[in-house]
């Protein structure tokens, strides 16, 4: 059969894709056999996760050979990301496997000396002769180093990091006669960058001319993901870093006593309705989840998450409810999508295993880009610091990222704030100053990490927590505060200061935002690459447009909503 296939190795999200294809009114066919590969009119390579795994699969399945026929006769091409990137002779992320070498040039990893790695969140694309063209978030981009000959595939490029050393430019999208790739992911990319897709799939045979045009109306588009493509040599104007801060709309889901599944909230983590007497109050219901998400993204959420917090019971692979939230979300929001929840081995009722990284696994088939790991991140920091500092390989945290990249790995903390009158009575842990003393005058607090949403303290602070998860090869810190959790009284600034300044990883500061100015002071005086919030967003009581235009006004660059 023709048509416009999909090439799909069976790793990460391409629902996704699927679904804003479908969107588009355009049928689309999986990849099963090498033999189809040649008989597609048109081929989307949606590569997903890490340069290895993906070359590897590529190979192991028998797709690496006829995918480079086809390139070779010129046929309609799109390639995201990884599907970009396998183009390139090989990848810093995986140095020992080779890339498919169509073009030349090597994908290089971001120097994080002067800004956080990976390159998480949205930014802007401009064309070779200096026009600016969209937007485009990285879920994670690495860039390319490029050789005097594949300065001709070089459609866009984008800067990453400010003027003089600490900034890079890295290409952002290619195209040489019916080839067209994106670093980034049109189909996360909000509206402008279904459009880009849009434009690939209408296009007659030539795909480089409607891709272009739709790339100039784009505007704003979003992510990317994997490791990016860079050569400074190649831009021939000055560029400019457009990365921006992200929001992000966090929902909270659970089961209510109904048994219906809810978005809910808590205060400091109690998600139960105020009640008399001995009475255990409602679970709070502030909507249904995929409504909600759906709402979020059209008001210009940068991002959405979706945290199960009820993960600690043990909950058998095919929980359901949220793989079912995640498809309908797919459908129809396109921005980036993370699950959190019950990121861990489970055991089904037969007393069936399932690893995390097939949890996982689950979770990205279903919609998810990525996935946010609470309780089995501290146990894996434990085992790291057990271990003299290093992992045995196991983790999730680990595994996931081999297997996805580390872009698609979040960690979800949730410390609490131990005062102590003086640094000798926590002497194993980092010890700070917060704004306001304890309760009892207590000068000193330090940060406990806690598991099953809160329940459990352990003997490991935050620092320790989040250099370990690092170092097993995490992307990016989901930093809560259960004392902020709900309060509106602002973001702790203490702790996210803390937290921004021992790791190179994205932070995305939670808990505690009441309203516009919250967000202005989080980003202006912690430095971090996004702020979350739900309770506010979820009750109206402050409206994702304003948080967006106050931060704006701030002079803080930001996402603009793209219709
Ligand atoms: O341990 O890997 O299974 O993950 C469980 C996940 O569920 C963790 O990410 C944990 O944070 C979350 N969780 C568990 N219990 C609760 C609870 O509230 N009872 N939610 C919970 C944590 C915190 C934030 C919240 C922000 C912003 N929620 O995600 O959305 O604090 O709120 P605000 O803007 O209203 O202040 P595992």
């Amino acid at each position: 059969m023709t048509g416009t296939y999909l090439l799909d190795y069976g790793a990460g999200n391409v629902r996704s894709l699927v679904n804003a294809v479908k969107k588009l009114g355009h049928d689309i066919t999986f990849v099963k056999d090498p033999s189809d590969i040649l008989k597609a009119d048109k081929l989307i390579f949606p590569g997903v996760g890490a340069f290895g795994s993906a070359m590897q699969n590529l190979h192991s399945k028998g797709y690496a050979e006829p995918l480079k026929k086809y390139l070779s006769l010129n046929k309609p091409f799109m390639g995201i990301c990884v599907g970009m990137q396998s183009l390139f002779e090989g990848s810093d992320e995986t140095p020992d496997v080779p890339g498919l070498g169509v073009i030349p040039g090597r994908v290089k990893l971001f120097d994080s000396k002067d800004k956080a790695v990976p390159h998480m969140g949205w930014n802007t694309v401009r064309t070779v002769q200096g026009e600016e063209r969209m937007t485009g978030c990285g879920l994670e981009v690495p860039f390319v180093e490029g050789s005097p000959e594949a300065r001709e595939w070089c459609l866009t490029s984008t800067q990453y990091g400010g003027e003089g050393s600490g900034g890079e430019v890295f290409i952002s999208s290619i195209r040489r006669g019916n080839i067209f790739c994106t670093q980034f992911h049109p189909e996360k990319s909000g509206f402008a960058g279904v459009n880009v897709l849009k434009a690939f799939l209408d296009g007659d045979a030539a795909v480089g001319a409607e891709a272009d045009a739709a790339l100039i109306e784009a505007g704003q588009v979003a992510p990317g993901g994997g490791v990016s493509v860079l050569a400074p040599t190649f831009v021939p104007v000055p560029s400019q870093d457009q990365f921006t801060k992200r929001i992000v709309a966090c929902l909270d889901v659970r089961a209510n006593d109904q048994g219906d599944l809810v978005v809910t909230k808590g205060d400091q983590y109690d998600v139960r309705e105020q009640s008399e007497g001995d009475q255990q109050g409602d679970v709070r219901n502030l909507g249904k989840p995929v409504e909600l998400a759906q709402r979020y993204f059209e008001e210009g959420a940068d991002e959405i998450t979706f945290l199960n917090i009820t993960s600690f019971r043990n909950c058998p692979l095919l929980d359901l409810p949220m793989l079912e939230v995640l498809r309908r979300t797919s459908e129809t929001v396109f921005v980036p999508l993370t699950i959190g929840g019950g990121i861990k081995d489970v055991v089904d009722p037969d007393g069936k295993l399932h690893p995390a990284l097939e949890v996982a696994g689950e979770y990205f088939r279903n919609g998810a880009d990525k996935v946010s790991i609470g309780s089995d991140a501290v146990y894996a920091a434990e085992k790291f610091y057990a271990l003299g500092g290093r992992g045995d390989g196991t983790s999730a945290i680990e595994t996931i990222a081999y297997a996805y990249g580390s872009q698609a790995v979040v960690i979800s903390v949730d410390p609490k704030k131990v005062y102590v009158n003086s640094p000798s009575d926590a002497p194993t842990h980092h010890v700070i100053q917060p704004a306001q003393p304890g309760p009892n005058g207590e000068k000193y607090c330090w940060y406990q990490c806690t598991v099953s949403g809160g329940r459990e303290g352990r003997d490991m602070d935050v620092r320790q927590l989040v250099i370990a998860c690092q170092a097993l090869g995490a992307g990016e810190i989901l930093l809560n505060s259960m004392d902020q959790d709900g309060m509106k009284q602002g973001y702790d600034l203490a702790l996210i200061q803390d937290v921004r300044a021992a790791i190179r990883i994205p932070v995305i500061a939670s808990s505690g935002a009441g309203s516009p100015e919250h967000f202005v002071e989080v980003f202006e005086k912690t430095g971090v690459e996004a702020a979350l919030a739900a309770g506010i967003f979820h009750r109206r009581e402050v409206p994702l447009e304003d948080v967006k235009a106050t931060c704006v006004k701030a002079g803080i660059r930001i996402r603009t909503v793209d219709a």
